[in-house]
Parts: C-alpha cells; sequence; structure tokens
C-alpha cells in the first residue's frame, strides 16, 4: 500500500541520482508526455526481464499536482477568505442557537468545519447554476455538511435568519430547515438524498452516465454539465460508495468529479488509523480507471519539499500513519518539531528556521485555496476519466479545543465561549463578546465588497445553488386505443402478465409521441422476462457502439449494442440499475426532460436488496414503474426461498409516495399503467409505482364493465356467484390478487359445484390503496366529530355485503390484513408466510395452503364454525380435497 515506492533501501544513490537527472532533463525539454512514455518503456522491459512491476498504483504521499504546474489562482483571496470565515461561524452558530434552545436537536460542525474551503472554492469557482449555458452541473452534497451550504444561501439572501434558526426545526411556526438534503421536503432548494452514506456516490456514477446516454440518445445537450459528488472518507466504506467505480471509468465519463473530504476521521475515531486513508483510495480509484489527484500539503511545505533533496520528507510522510498525523494536530509546534520533523537529522534540519507558531500552520492541502483551485482546475479540464480528488483536511478545522481533530469531533455541538472566541480570532470575525456569547449570525452590508463579490461570482455562473427547478414538458397518457387492446384483443388468450406488460412496453416504444422518453431498465434479466425481443429493435446503450460482431448476428433478434441504443442494460447490478432508474426518473426536475424508466426486474432483488436505494429515489420525488418481475413466493416455478417474493408489497407499503398493484389481467395491467403515466407525467404528481408481474401463463379474462375505477382504487367484484340459490346463508367473498386470483376462482367453482355454496370472486389490485383511502377517512372522521362520517371506497364498496371474506395472494398474510378492519364481520388471510422451496407451482400452493383445495376448505371450515354446515361435513371436505391435517407449518419449517 502505501509503502514500497523503494527510495529508503537506496544502496546506490549516485546512479540513483543519474536516473532521476535524466527524468528531469527529459521532463524539462520534452514535457510530461514524453516522460511518461520512457517510463512506461522502462517498465515494459523490466515486466520482460521478470521484474514484478505491478500493483503500485499509489504516488508518493504528496500532491499530484507539483507547484510549478497549478493553475494560478484567479480569485480574491483576502475576500474569498472573508466569506468563508463567515460561513464557517454561521454554520456553527445555527447548531449552537438550535441545540441551545432545544437540547439534544443534533447537527454538525466539524464536518463543514473541514470541507469549507472544498465547498468555497466550488461556489466561487467552479460549480455551474441552473442558468449556466448548457444547463446546471449536478452536485450531490455531503448529507452532514447542510449547515455550510444553509450558510451560503443565507448570505446569498436565499434564506432567512428565522428559518437558519430553526434549523432542524421543519414543524416550528414560518418553516425550518430540514437536517439533510431532502428534495421530498424542500423541492426548490435540494436534489440529492445523500445522508444514507454510499447512495451518493452510486448515484452520482450513474447519473453522470445517464447524462451521456441523454447526450447520446439526441435527446439533450448535456456535454457542459458536470457531475460532482462531495463524499467523506469513512463513507467511502459503504459497497456503494465504492462500487461503481469501474463503470466510470469503462464509460469514460470525464463528466463525472468525486471530491473525497480526508480528514481522517469518522464518527467514532479515525478512518484508517494504522495506514492512510487517501493511498487507499489512490490505490482502489486508479486501480478502476479513474484519474486520482491528491491534495494533501498547503502551500507552505512547498519550500520543504522543495528543499528535500534527501527525500527524507517524502519518507517521513510515507511512513507517518493516519493516527499519528490526527495526533499531532492537537500538538504543539514543539512537539511537531520534536516528534514528527525529529524523526530524522535530515528532516529536523529542514525546519531549522522555522518557528514552532510555524510548524503549527503548516496546512493541509484541503484548506488551502490555491491547491483546492489547482486542483479542481485540473478536473473539470481531464478529458476521457473520471476524477477523483482525494483532499487532505483536518475535521473540526477551527473548533479549537472543542474538537478540532479529536475523536469526538463529530458529534460536537457545544463550543464553549473561550472557543468561540478563539475561533473569531483565527477567522478574523468581527463579533462583540455579545455577539459570540449568543452565536449570532453575521451578514455584511448588501454593498460591501464581499457581498457584491458573493453575488457576482454566482452571477458569473449561472445562478444560486443547491436549486431544484421543474421545468419540463408534460407528456399525454398512453391512448385509450392502446389500452383497450388489452381490454378487448387479449381476451381468452394464454400469457402471463410479464408478456403481457412486454408488449405493452413495446407498443409503449413504437408510440409516436411517448416512445422516444420510455426508458426500458433491465440488470441481465432480459431473457428472463422475454425482453430479448428489444435488443435488435431499440437497441442496447453503449457509449461506443459495437466494436464486434456479435455471435447471434445471423438471427433476426441478436444482441445489438449501440451508441444510442434506448435500453439500459446495467448487467448484474440491482443498485447501479436502481440509480439509473433514479437518474432518468428525476431527469424532470434536473435537466428538464420527462423520461419514463421501466425498471424490470427479479422481485425478490428490488426492496429488500436496494430499499434504501427505492428510499431515497422517493426523497428525491424519482417518477416511473419499478416492475417486480418473476414475483410471488409460489408463482416463480423451482427457484426456492431466495428468489420467491412474498413480501415486496409489504415492504412497498414502507414508502409513502409510492403505489403498489399486484394485477392479475392484461387489462388491469394496461390500465395502471395509462393511469400511472397520466399521474406522473400528465399531471405531474411526485409519485412512482411498484407493479408486480407474474410469469404464469393462464387465460387472459374479459374486464367486467365499470370496473376501472376499482381496478384503480384497488378492488372490485370481478365474477359473481352464478348460483341461483345458495345452500347456506351466509355468501363466501374470495378476495384475490395477481395470478393467484386462478386459485379463487377454481374454489369459487368448487364451492358452487360441489358443495351448492354461493361465493364471489373480487380482485384486489392493490391493498396499499385500499388501506391508504381507509385511514384518510377513518383520520378525517376523528378530526370532524360535527360533521357526518365520510366512508372509504372499500367500506362503500362492501356497504352492501356480508358474509365470509377469505383473501388470498401470493404474499404474506400481512398483506390483505392491511384492510381488515373495514370488511365487514373482518377479513381471513390466507398467504405465504414462511420460506420458499424449490418446487412446482402445483406443490409450492398446496404447501402454503394458497391452493384452489385449501381456499375452498378454508370457506366450507368457516361455514361449519358458524354452524351453517356440520362440522362433520367440514371434516369429510377435509379428506375429499386431500388435504393433509398433520402437514407441516410453512411458517416453521
Ligand atoms: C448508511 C449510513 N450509516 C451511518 C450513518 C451515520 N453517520 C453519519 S455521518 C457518519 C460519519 C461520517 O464520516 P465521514 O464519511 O468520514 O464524514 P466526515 O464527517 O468525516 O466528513 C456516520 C457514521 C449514515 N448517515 N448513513
Ligand atoms: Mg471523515
Amino acid at each position: 500500500m502505501a509503502q514500497g515506492n523503494g527510495w529508503y533501501h537506496d544502496v546506490d544513490s549516485e546512479e540513483t541520482r543519474d536516473w532521476l537527472e535524466s527524468l528531469g532533463g527529459v521532463l524539462q525539454t520534452q514535457g510530461p508526455d514524453r516522460a511518461k512514455y520512457l517510463i512506461s518503456q522502462i517498465r515494459y522491459k523490466a515486466h520482460r526481464n521478470g521484474v514484478d512491476t505491478s500493483g503500485n498504483l499509489t504516488t508518493p504521499y504528496i500532491n499530484t499536482i507539483p507547484v510549478e504546474r497549478q493553475t494560478p489562482f484567479p480569485g480574491d483571496r483576502l475576500i474569498e477568505r472573508k466569506l468563508k470565515s463567515i460561513n464557517r461561524w454561521n454554520a456553527m452558530a445555527m447548531v449552537l442557537r438550535g441545540n441551545k434552545k432545544s437540547d439534544g436537536l443534533g447537527g454538525h460542525i466539524a464536518s463543514y468545519a473541514s470541507c469549507a474551503t472544498l465547498y468555497e472554492i466550488g461556489f466561487n469557482h467552479f460549480f455551474r447554476g441552473p442558468e449556466a449555458p448548457g444547463g446546471g452541473d449536478i452536485i450531490y452534497f455531503q448529507g452532514h455538511s447542510t449547515p455550510g451550504i444553509y450558510a451560503r444561501a443565507y448570505l446569498e439572501g436565499r434564506l432567512s435568519e428565522k428559518v437558519l434558526d430553526n434549523f432542524r426545526r421543519e414543524l416550528a411556526e414560518g418553516g425550518g430547515l430540514s437536517s439533510y438534503p431532502h428534495p421530498w421536503l424542500m423541492p426548490d432548494f435540494w436534489q440529492f438524498p445523500t445522508v444514507s452514506m454510499g447512495l451518493g456516490p452510486i448515484m452520482a456514477v450513474y447519473h453522470a452516465r445517464f447524462l451521456r446516454y441523454l447526450q447520446h440518445r439526441g435527446i439533450k445537450d448535456t456535454s457542459q454539465i458536470k457531475v460532482w459528488c462531495f463524499m467523506g472518507d469513512g463513507e467511502s466504506d459503504e459497497p456503494e460508495s465504492l462500487g461503481a467505480l469501474s463503470i466510470a471509468a469503462r464509460e469514460s465519463l470525464d463528466n463525472l468529479i468525486f471530491v473525497v473530504n480526508c480528514n481522517l476521521q469518522r464518527l467514532d475515531g479515525p478512518v484508517r488509523g494504522n495506514s492512510k486513508i487517501i493511498q487507499e483510495l489512490e490505490g482502489v480509484f486508479r486501480g478502476a480507471g479513474w484519474n486520482a489527484i491528491k491534495i494533501i500539503l498547503g502551500s507552505n511545505w512547498d519550500p520543504l519539499l522543495a528543499a528535500d533533496t534527501t527525500g527524507h520528507l517524502k519518507k517521513l510522510l510515507e511512513e507517518t500513519v493516519d493516527g499519528e498525523f490526527q495526533r499531532l494536530r492537537v500538538e504543539t509546534g514543539a512537539y511537531i518539531r520534536e516528534h514528527f520533523f525529529g524523526k530524522y537529522p535530515e528532516t529536523l534540519k529542514l525546519v531549522e528556521n522555522m518557528s514552532d507558531a510555524e510548524l503549527e500552520g503548516l496546512r493541509r492541502g484541503g484548506h488551502d485555496p490555491i491547491k483546492v483551485y489547482a486542483a479542481y482546475h485540473a478536473a473539470v479540464h481531464h478529458k476521457g476519466q473520471p476524477t477523483v480528488i482525494l483532499a487532505k483536511t483536518v475535521k473540526g478545522y477551527g473548533m479549537g479545543v472543542a474538537g478540532e481533530s479529536k475523536n469526538i469531533a463529530h458529534q460536537a455541538k457545544k463550543v464553549e465561549d473561550d472557543a468561540r472566541r478563539a475561533m473569531r480570532d483565527r477567522f478574523q470575525l468581527t463579533l462583540t463578546n455579545e455577539q459570540i456569547l449568543e452565536a449570532a449570525y453575521i451578514k455584511p452590508d448588501a454593498d460591501s465588497p464581499e457581498m457584491k463579490y458573493l453575488r457576482d461570482r454566482r452571477a458569473a455562473l449561472g445562478g444560486s445553488i443547491p436549486q431544484r427547478r421543474v421545468q419540463c414538458p408534460s407528456l399525454p397518457p398512453p391512448s385509450d386505443e392502446m389500452v383497450n387492446k388489452y381490454i378487448e384483443t387479449s381476451v381468452g388468450r394464454t400469457a402471463s402478465t410479464t408478456m403481457v406488460f412486454v408488449d405493452f412496453l413495446r407498443r409503449l416504444l413504437d408510440d409516436k409521441t411517448l416512445g422516444k422518453w420510455i426508458v426500458p431498465i433491465i440488470p441481465d434479466e432480459g431473457r428472463t422476462f422475454g425482453m430479448d425481443g428489444l435488443f435488435t429493435k431499440y437497441g442496447i446503450y453503449s457509449a461506443v457502439g459495437q466494436l464486434y460482431e456479435p455471435v447471434d448476428a445471423k438471427f433476426p433478434n441478436y444482441y445489438r449494442e449501440t451508441k444510442n441504443g434506448q435500453i439500459l442494460e446495467e448487467g448484474i447490478a440491482e443498485a447501479g440499475s436502481m440509480s439509473s432508474f433514479i437518474a432518468a426518473g428525476s431527469a424532470y426536475a434536473n435537466v428538464g426532460v420527462p423520461t419514463i424508466p421501466f425498471y424490470t426486474y427479479y422481485s425478490m432483488f428490488g426492496f429488500q436488496r436496494v430499499g434504501d436505494l427505492i428510499w431515497a429515489g422517493a426523497d428525491m420525488r424519482t417518477r416511473g414503474f419499478l416492475m417486480g418481475g418473476t414475483a410471488g413466493r409460489t408463482t416463480l416455478n423451482g427457484e426456492g426461498l431466495q428468489h420467491q417474493d412474498g413480501h415486496g408489497h409489504l415492504a412497498a407499503a414502507t414508502v409513502p409516495n409510492l403505489l403498489a398493484y399486484d394485477p392479475a389481467f392484461a387489462f388491469e395491467l394496461a390500465i395502471i399503467i395509462q393511469e400511472g403515466i397520466r399521474r406522473m407525467y400528465t399531471e405531474g404528481e411526485s409519485i412512482f409505482y411498484y407493479l408486480t408481474i407474474f410469469n404464469e401463463n393462464y387465460k387472459m379474462e374479459a374486464m367486467p364493465a365499470g370496473s376501472k375505477e376499482g381496478i384503480l382504487k384497488g378492488m372490485y367484484k370481478f365474477r359473481p356467484s352464478s348460483l341461483k340459490s345458495s345452500k347456506v346463508k351466509s355468501k363466501i367473498h374470495l378476495l384475490g390478487s395477481g395470478s393467484i386470483i386462478q386459485q379463487a376462482m377454481a374454489a369459487q367453482e368448487t364451492l358452487e359445484k360441489q358443495y351448492g355454496v354461493a361465493a364471489d370472486v373480487w380482485s384486489v389490485t392493490s391493498y396499499k390503496e385500499l388501506r391508504r383511502d381507509a385511514l384518510e377517512c377513518e383520520r378525517w372522521n376523528r378530526l370532524h366529530p360535527n360533521d357526518k362520517p365520510r366512508k372509504s371506497y372499500l367500506e362503500t364498496l362492501l356497504e352492501k355485503e356480508s358474509g365470509i371474506f377469505i383473501a388470498v395472494s401470493d404474499n404474506m398474510k400481512f398483506l390483505p390484513e392491511f384492510v381488515q378492519r373495514w370488511v365487514p364481520g373482518g377479513l381471513i388471510p390466507l398467504g405465504t408466510d414462511g420460506f420458499g422451496r424449490s418446487e412446482s407451482r402445483q406443490s409450492l400452493r398446496r404447501f402454503f395452503e394458497i391452493d384452489a383445495e385449501c381456499v375452498t376448505y378454508t370457506a366450507l371450515e368457516n361455514l361449519g364454525r358458524r354452524g351453517e354446515i356440520p362440522m362433520s361435513e367440514v371434516a369429510n371436505a377435509l379428506k375429499d380435497l386431500g388435504i393433509d391435517p398433520n402437514k407441516p407449518d410453512p411458517v416453521s419449517v
């Protein structure tokens, strides 16, 4: 890792010098490209002769950009420092004031304190706002650095003192500010929820790629837009943070810049106390094919490095581990001289003319505007690769005894008065003692040079950020004519709802108005869902086209990759696919294009695998359709417990703005998608959809007249009993969903034909919708005691119904239980609680007791308990229907 550059095992320093001087000469006369070429030739020769030249992806522990190659800083350093100091103070003040008023409110001071320079250089020189030509940049701000971003918005006049005071008090009178970036809560301000660590980085990678996709498909010129992703060094431990790096490199995303704030600390302590996080990350990023720029040392190190002719300073920097660097920050100059530079006589000598105060003031690169500017400049101009900037900073910079570089820094919310005073002096803030005591905000006069500067810089860069602006054309829903095909022509055909969906998707793709906006996303499951038929016609997106003749080129349906391909084939990457879904489904708010993503995946690998991304997508007001394929615990033949999803709908119920449907027939599916597009893309509602689709072929039935409303609201009577008179008093109501409605239909027939019992079959398309509406109604009634109580849709629907209600679905029993309170006489749920098995559908349905026989038996058993038929008849039915009463309970085996 960090070590191993080999210079401290020098056995012939004269020879080493010769080589280095030759390289120096080449660099001077012919430049870096020639030097690079020569080094590659030397490496190749060494490799051919058995020297291990692999593996060392790290470079020395100094700045990547040497001082001679730094782009000069064009800003006004004094003014920028003033502005940055004010932001630092105000960011801290809002946390202090909040916690004073309401102890335990929380908030973070130390994180923004460490990355203030990283943001301010961006705000003053690089981040392009929404009015910039070609569109504004996409910026993922580190979640818990929000106080600093709010502080800047305050200076820019976008936020009032009052709302600052209500940081983390969103329900306070007059409104407040959310703790972290949440577009759901501040829809004009925040764009990307980042505080669940790791989601920002993976979303940023796929966002940058989606911008390329839009460009290559000719939908929008996104060539000017950069995606910036700010993250913590501790955050890099999340698998999602680094999991998609190779995709960014493979796709040559030079529109993507990661800035990792390497303050060497996370929440509990050091990120890599015993080694060096910057070196480790450099290796990972370079290994994945990224351009890596390290900013480790501030400008006041430059003379020391220049004087380091023996290489001992570089050696010392390399040898020192992060835990040690962290400690040095809390020590005095004298200590640093003795314990750091004092390690070698050569390094001690280097600093002999520096005072202790100067040693204490040796700055880390991430706090030096000159170094940060040069790195950003290099990053935005770098071609052909994404860039990571690894900036070394100090956690709690400026907090002094209150937390600077201490392990407690992350959660420090209190800064005592003397530390505040020290901060005032250190950052030369004009504050009276009284203002310090009350942590007053600082806002210079509007016509002061610094405020003018602030405004001018943002005006030159295209306006304030962050800003979420929805300026996007609306789209019409799919035509009735398209939908009618599924109401009329599909009737009587044998198909799976997955086949119906793919057919519908194809029609959408071919639609003159909607076609261009459809973004099919698949994680290497196209063939599973029969979507391979779309590959040739619509093309699989590839940034480079197709550089080979596909093996199936001679077939009408071949694997066609193309630069303007419409399908995003993501490989086996549900998190990546979900990130693409989010990028496509939020493009209306980020780049003003109404793309409609259909992400089709193995339902089991949805919520439980990438649930946190789905939550982030919800927060972002992402639109589109999550198509949970191969759904159901028993409909998926043979696959076993890790594939059979019987709880996706339960998880879906936890996402407030998600509509979840479990359609059974072609007409239900078509109507739901039509309405979904209308609500999201015509009306602009901030909702999205989860639809489960099945791979079981069965007869597509005709749509009962007038059932459209019920399909959308969640339930309608699908097939009333055909019995003239029932043998019993109680009517049986069988509620079926998805492909399991067949079991309800078969049970209806058996009940009627064999037992003379009348039964109605209802199709429940969405328990979630039924419950949402019922709860809304219940709440309204509770809060309006003097008004006539309202009735929910479900209550109205069942108003005139009575009898025994049995629900059966391929999901856990919890799902129908969502609504049992509003069903007259309650509801008996049959479902698939327990682990799945590798088995046939038929055996699985018996195993979980949801097959037609078990449904029939449950109806009879309930009639028996009510005394409407003798229990002996029930016992006989159990035998006749072939149900083993001693079979194991699926929940516990
Ligand atoms: C997925 C997830 N796990 C845990 C947390 C809680 N958390 C918030 S900040 C933080 C430490 C962050 O450290 P780092 O990434 O180094 O950021 P720094 O504050 O040092 O800049 C943790 C553990 C979270 N927000 N998200
Ligand atoms: Mg950190």
